[in-house]
């Protein structure tokens, strides 16, 4: 017997879809999580300094706001926390299964069902629909550096920190310098013995000003749900202006770098070093650092940043290309994730056996970021083309499950057999939205996350926040083929 909804993955996302089917009435779901608790990025992102560059304010759902939130930006032990509380006061937590890897979803297109398959000896499971919410940012990425595996000590990854590992003392290489890098080094530096940055690119840095929430801004919140409101809106609208600099390359993107560049200057005395840091790409086309101890943290005596590029790892440590070994005890890979390569996660087979990553291969594509014609009643969350940019991930994310939850209640209310998104609209829409992104800072030249090696951009919303939901306000029954049972009257 199949089960209306299988949601796949319990971080943001999942948690978020699961709230919004029970508010719309449907009960017959569960979320299969790989892991043993709830949270995705923030349960797997522990290393030291984790945190959200985001406001909290901001980086939180509309449906559940925090009053509690103890700084402008949170950490990540606090950000789970807010998962953990919702889980609970939503309700969901009966709903979720544990150490449920889903190895593979394939479509049967008479019975309307997908097959839900999971590493192990698990059983399969049949829904009606899925909401594949995995998360982009859930696999480590290693680079591919040779000799990555004749490093004879101890290698850590951003994503998957090691906290037994005792850094005191300790030489240390740190590998990257994006969003993760910034955040884990200076405390790095604060515990080993010596630190070396090896950096490919640098990166354009904004000041972080964090301050702790009072008591009294907390007891407002509490008492009066509006000002919560306000607070929100305010950062909301004031991210949705940043667009104007980082999205496209504008006047606006020159006023951001000359910020940036005001903010090494001050934080950065020594010429050379601020020459290594500045970037050579428009401000926006790789993402912002938000950070104000990484370049005081790059100055300490224990630290050294080495602009040189790796020829390769040895046993002993690291060899860059003009011939130095810089000795280690450990490499931290801050190398980001698995992304951008036009895969899914798992082997997705759809109507006549199509299979998803193979029409990904050429850039993946979808419906509004949320369905892909010949995979009926998929859902994706952070799907191709709904990555933010400017404004918080959240919000996005906010818009897609309140989308894919409406489609879901809408074939269950009507009892029909599927909703497929129609080729000739996702293709319209896909040909737009690449049109649209190659007038934006990101397809500008720079080599980032963002894109594939070939430069394809199916990452990216080229837009403004406002824009991405107002597309996902509801849901167009004319965009869809609507395909019901044999038996059904329809
Ligand atoms: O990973 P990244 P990240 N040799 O891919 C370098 C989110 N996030 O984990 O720039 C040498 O950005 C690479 O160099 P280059 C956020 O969305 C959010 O830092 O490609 N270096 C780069 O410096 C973010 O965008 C928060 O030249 C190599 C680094 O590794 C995303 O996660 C906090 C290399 C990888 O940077 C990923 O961030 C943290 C090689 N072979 C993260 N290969 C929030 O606050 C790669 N690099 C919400």
């Amino acid at each position: 017997m199949a089960i209306a909804v299988a949601v796949i993955g319990a971080g943001f996302a999942g948690i978020g879809a699961a709230i919004k089917l029970k508010q719309k009435g449907i009960d017959d779901f569960v979320v299969f999580e790989r892991g043993q608790r709830v949270g995705g990025t923030w349960r797997d992102n522990t290393y030291p300094g984790a945190a959200c560059d985001i406001p909290s304010q901001l980086y939180s759902y509309s449906f559940a706001p925090n009053p509690e939130w103890t700084h402008t930006y949170s950490g990540s032990a606090e950000i789970l926390d807010y998962i953990d509380t919702m889980v609970a006061e939503f309700g969901v937590a009966d709903h979720i299964r544990f150490d449920r890897e889903v190895s593979g979803l394939s479509y049967d297109e008479t019975a309307g069902e997908w097959t839900v398959n999971f590493t192990g000896r698990r059983r399969a499971v049949k829904a009606r629909s899925v909401i594949m919410a995995a998360g982009p940012l859930a696999n480590p990425s290693y680079p591919d550096i040779r000799g990555l595996d004749d490093f004879e000590g101890h290698r850590i990854h951003s994503a998957r920190w090691d906290h037994d590992y005792d850094f005191t003392g300790k030489k240390v290489a740190v590998i990257g310098t994006g969003a993760s890098a910034v955040q884990i080094v200076p405390h790095l530096v604060r515990q080993a013995a010596s630190v070396k940055v090896f950096q490919r690119t640098p990166g354009w840095v904004l000041p972080r000003v964090d301050m702790e929430t009072g008591e009294f801004a907390k007891s407002i919140y509490r008492r009066i749900p509006g000002a919560q409101r306000l607070a929100r809106a305010a950062w909301f609208w004031g991210h949705e202006s940043v667009a104007l600099g980082v999205v496209w390359d504008t006047p606006l993107t020159r006023v951001v770098e000359a910020v940036s560049k005001l903010n090494l200057r001050l934080q950065v005395k020594d010429p050379w070093l601020r020459r290594q840091l500045t970037p050579d790409f428009s401000a926006g086309c790789k993402r912002l650092l938000m950070t104000s101890d990484y370049y005081p943290a790059l100055q300490a005596d224990n630290c050294r940043l080495v602009t040189w590029p790796i020829a390769r790892i040895a046993p002993k440590g690291i060899r860059t290309v003009e011939g130095v070994e810089h000795q280690a005890d450990v490499i931290v890979f801050a190398t980001g994730f698995e992304v951008g390569k036009q895969s899914t996660p798992f082997p997705v087979s759809g109507i006549g056996g199509r299979i998803l990553a193979d029409e990904w291969r050429g850039g993946a594509y979808a419906y509004r970021s949320v369905n892909v014609a010949g995979y009926p009643n998929l859902h994706i969350t952070f799907g191709p083309n709904s990555g933010p940019g400017h404004n918080s991930a959240l919000v996005y994310m906010e818009a897609q499950i309140e989308y894919l939850t409406e489609a879901i209640a809408t074939l269950e209310q009507n009892g029909w057999k599927a909703l497929d998104v129609r080729d000739e609209v996702q293709t319209e829409y896909n040909r737009n939205i690449q049109k649209r992104l190659g007038a934006t800072t990101w397809n500008s030249g720079c080599q980032s996350w963002y894109l594939t090696e070939d430069g394809f951009n199916a990452t990216m919303f080229p837009g403004f926040a406002t824009q991405f939901t107002n597309q996902l306000a509801r849901v167009d029954l004319r965009d869809y083929r609507i395909l019901v049972h044999e038996s059904s009257p329809h």
